[in-house]
């Protein structure tokens, strides 16, 4: 009988004891069956009741269990440290492992060019407005001193939306320059105006190391009272020196536009061949960057403003010609064809 009690907790103490995971659960397991209170001792204690046969049969039985818990207990203790010992490796940081590089992402090259023309021209006092790429002829052309069969219009390779029955006979184009923001501005506003309006614009031309077909300008605009050719070459000057510094040389003669009068162009002495002549300047050894001059009168007059009363100069410049200037880039295409090479170094 008592024997069976004995063999009920041998099997009752070994499944207990192979659930444990936990230090504390492994002492309560101890002391519950190899306690001074324990199961077990108690049955040792109570062998003195029993007739002398099984007095030997259940005492035998019960040392030798209590050697084999005590052997368990003492196995198990020694897994869980190992156990507990490796997860706290597993968790601990190693302050000494070199750090995970974060691949950061970075502005396009032409997006930093616009804040930072953007921002030379803020400190002048000029502020930034933007109008539509899909833009009227209106606006583009006729608005600008260039009627439909004016000649000057072939100097603008025009992409035409076809939209005559949306828009009534409307012609619609993608603008292949950003001075219609100057109509669109002067309709709107009274002088003293001064704006620059950043964006893009898209021309119907063959491609080369200076021309794409999508490329971005800044336009600008001045008017008020007494201004002049000399404010002009002041603003422009200025600009170029604080984009390219002292050293670089600038070139300012005539130019036409049918919007402006007299017209000008500016460039700025190539970086690549330092005036020599290259592929990249056409061997003329300078860059063309912008074209300006003053508001031509008739301009003026459309949109309500007396030249009698007030004068301004406007410019567009090519925004993607001045990092080619700054860097020696010698090919444009390479701003829009995605090469991560190439967009990665700025
Ligand atoms: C114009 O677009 C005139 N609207 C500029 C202007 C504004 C004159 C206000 C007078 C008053 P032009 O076509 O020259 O002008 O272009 C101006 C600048 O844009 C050029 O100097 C050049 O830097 C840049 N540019 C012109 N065509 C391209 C092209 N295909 N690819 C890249 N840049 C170009």
């Amino acid at each position: 009988m008592m024997l069976n009690q004995v063999e009920d907790l041998a099997s009752k103490a070994s499944d207990e004891l192979g659930k444990i995971t936990d230090v504390n659960d492994l002492e309560a397991w101890r002391i519950h069956y190899l306690g001074r209170k324990g199961s077990l001792i108690q049955i040792l204690r109570s062998l003195a009741d029993l007739p002398l046969k099984e007095r030997r049969a259940v005492g035998a039985r019960a040392n030798e269990l209590k050697e084999v818990l005590e052997a368990a207990f003492v196995e198990k203790k020694r897994n869980l440290r190992q156990d507990l010992a490796l997860s706290q490796r597993r968790e601990a940081l190693d302050i000494t492992l070199p750090g995970q590089q974060v691949p950061l992402g970075r502005l396009h090259p032409t997006t930093q060019m616009l804040e930072e023309i953007c921002g030379i021209f803020s400190n002048m006092g000029f502020q930034v407005v933007e109008g539509p790429e899909v833009e009227w002829d209106y606006y583009s052309f006729e608005a600008l001193n260039i009627p439909a069969d004016h000649p000057a219009r072939d100097m603008f390779a025009t992409l035409w939306v076809d939209s005559e029955a949306k828009t009534g006979g409307r012609p619609m184009l993608l603008r292949p320059h950003t001075s219609p923001v100057q109509i669109r501005v002067m309709e709107k506003s009274r002088p003293p105006i001064r704006i620059i309006a950043p964006g893009r614009v898209y021309r119907y031309e063959a491609t080369d190391a200076t021309h794409e077909w999508m490329f971005y300008q800044v336009e600008g605009l001045a008017v008020d009272r007494n201004i002049t050719l000399a404010d002009l070459k002041g603003t422009l000057f200025e600009f170029a020196r604080c984009l390219f510094g002292e050293d670089r040389k600038c070139r300012f003669r005539c130019d036409y536009f049918p919007f402006v009068e007299p017209g000008v162009e500016m460039a700025i002495d190539c970086l690549v061949c330092r005036g020599a002549g290259c592929r990249l300047c056409g061997n003329s050894g300078w860059i063309e960057i912008l074209g300006a001059g003053m508001v031509h009168p008739e301009v003026l007059r459309r949109v309500d403003i007396d030249p009698e009363v007030y004068s301004g100069f406007a410019f567009g410049m090519g925004v993607e010609r001045i990092p080619i200037l700054r860097y020696g880039i010698d090919d444009i295409r390479l701003f829009y064809s995605n090469d991560l090479r190439f967009l990665k170094q700025f």
